[in-house]
């Protein structure tokens, strides 16, 4: 089996996982000093989010040149040596490639935005104004406002799906298309094993343009972008061509590379981006467990939908926090998210941990006069900024938790003098205790690893499913509420509990999980 199909991915927010020189910033030197972190705990690849030269309007994810490093995160040497050091010891290396946008700073808008007929006008998507001179039609930004900015100097807007400073690159265009693939190469050439791929499905448009329908659905207060639907900006037919194109270079490579596609759509949808015709990303993100109402009929339901739609040979994979969305503890509270974690981890499929729910951080409120996130300060106050789940890693009880020795980016989790890697790792009670013993269990198992899926229960608080393979049968039953729940289980060894000890036979206590390896 693979290592992406049995392995476990670790995301790393650079900015915010340790800062090596003191600008309280993380970088990679920062990173590197922490690997052995990540191989105590027991994952098996990291994707870093972007670390490429930008203004960092977008915080990276506004790319001012594909290969090269920002001097805030360090050098090509440095990362090299990041490379060198997460393979000696075993673990992969993912980078985040951001191909439907560039920043407006990368040179190539600069030349794009110059003239009408410079040869890099294509590359972006000019529109004339509509007759009464507003934008091309109605579509929307992901951070609010019409998605098309006007540019006086040749009198036309351009189109950009996120930041009027993220200008969406036109995939249409065969040079800039052989452009950014070369950048893949460029990596790929360098050792990593792999990318996670933003907005996959954004990547081509509707090549008329045509308006978007309204969305009936919409409320004030959902966030501007929700105003219509992505009909016609997003998920277009041709983008598999280019996801094919994509995996076609990686499976160029030797060594096993992985394609991981961020796609937001609904399952069905998402599934095209395993590939119909032609192999495409290895893993399409799948987001449900970040949506999901935490409610046994309603996990069983979607895990059932997701494992039925699944293509022939298509691998699962499951999330449960990204540096974009509320983090687990918070959405769940403390105790239920030692229950997620044992969810996220005994799955059939490939999961993906983010940095610091490993130790149960929770999201941070974030004083008015620090915001950073460009979303927030678009479209304030509606609960969608995303700066309270980026705040530094605490490692341990020193100065601003061991992660710099100047104020850091965002500030801390007030919580950090006791929940930080350090007194966790000595707590065999410990959210981070739980996570190494989770992983440990899928290494140890092959059922965890690689078995099949069976539904035992559904009913009230308790999710319990089986994992088998071979001979192997691996129960897990979930308690995903606060009172005790009955439940009929098969006689067999505990493996792992999220509580200490062991509660009365046929009960499981208000938040405790178990695994068992049944005997008969
Ligand atoms: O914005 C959204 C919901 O509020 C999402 O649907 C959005 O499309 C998704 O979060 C895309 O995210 C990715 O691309 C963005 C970047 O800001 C995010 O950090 C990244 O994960 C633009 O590059």
């Amino acid at each position: 089996m693979t290592w992406w199909r049995t392995g476990t991915i670790y995301q790393i927010y650079p900015r915010s996982f340790q800062d090596s020189d003191g600008d309280g910033v993380g970088d990679l030197k920062g990173i590197e000093a922490r690997l052995d972190h990540l191989v105590a705990l027991g994952v098996d690849a990291v994707w870093i989010s972007p670390i490429f030269p930008s203004p960092m309007r977008d915080f990276g994810y506004d790319v001012a040149d594909y290969c090269a490093i920002d001097p805030r995160f360090g050098t090509l040497a440095d990362f090299d040596s990041l490379l060198a050091a997460a393979h000696a010891r075993g673990l992969k290396l993912l980078l985040d490639f951001v191909p439907n946008h560039s920043s407006t700073d990368h040179p190539w808008f600069q030349e794009s935005r110059s003239s009408r007929d410079n040869p890099k006008r294509d590359w972006y998507i000019w529109r004339d104004p509509a007759p009464d001179g507003g934008p091309p039609n109605n579509w929307i930004s992901d951070f609010g406002g019409s998605a098309w900015e006007y540019d006086a100097a040749t009198g036309q807007y351009y189109y950009h799906a996120f930041l009027k400073e993220q200008a969406d690159l036109n995939w249409r265009n065969p040079d800039l298309r052989r452009a950014m693939m070369d950048a893949l190469r460029f990596w790929f050439d360098r050792g990593v094993d792999g990318f996670r791929i933003d907005v996959l499905w954004h990547m081509v448009k509707h090549a008329d343009f045509p308006n978007n329908p309204a969305n009936p659905d919409y409320r004030a207060g959902m966030g501007e972008m929700h105003a219509v639907l992505q009909l016609h900006s997003t998920d277009q037919p041709e983008v598999h061509a280019i996801a094919a194109e994509m995996r076609a270079i990686a499976d160029s490579y030797p060594g096993d590379r992985v394609l991981i596609g961020e796609i937001y759509l609904p399952v069905e949808r998402l599934m095209h981006y395993y590939g119909l015709d032609a192999p495409e990303v290895h893993l399409p993100f799948n987001f449900q467990l970040i949506d999901a109402r935490w409610d046994a009929r309603h996990l069983a339901g979607l895990i059932a939908e997701y494992e039925a739609a699944l293509p022939a040979g298509g691998w699962p994979n499951w999330v449960l926090g990204n540096h974009d969305r509320p983090r687990i503890a918070s959405r769940v509270g403390a105790a239920q998210a030692r229950v997620a974690a044992v969810l996220l981890l005994t799955l059939r499929g490939t999961p993906t941990l983010y940095y610091g729910d490993e130790l149960g951080l929770a999201d941070v409120a974030i004083p008015a006069a620090r915001v950073q996130d460009p979303r927030e300060l678009r479209e304030p106050g509606l609960g969608l900024g995303r700066d309270p789940v980026r705040t530094p890693m605490p490692w341990n009880a020193s100065a601003y938790a061991g992660f710099s020795t100047a104020e850091p980016w965002l500030p801390l989790n007030p919580d950090w003098p006791t929940r930080n890697v350090a007194a966790q790792s000595g707590d065999a009670q410990s959210m981070l205790a739980l996570h190494r013993d989770l992983l440990n269990l899928r290494r140890k198992h092959e059922a965890l690893a690689i078995g099949d899926f069976a539904l035992i229960e559904a009913a009230g608080d308790v999710l319990a499913y089986e994992r088998r393979h071979g001979d192997e049968r691996i129960v897990v039953a979930l308690n995903l509420g606060a009172t005790p729940q009955p439940v009929t289980l098969p006689a067999g060894d505990v493996l792992l509990g999220t509580l200490p000890g062991r509660g009365e036979p046929g009960l499981l206590r208000p938040d405790e999980a178990i695994i068992l390896r049944v005997t008969r």
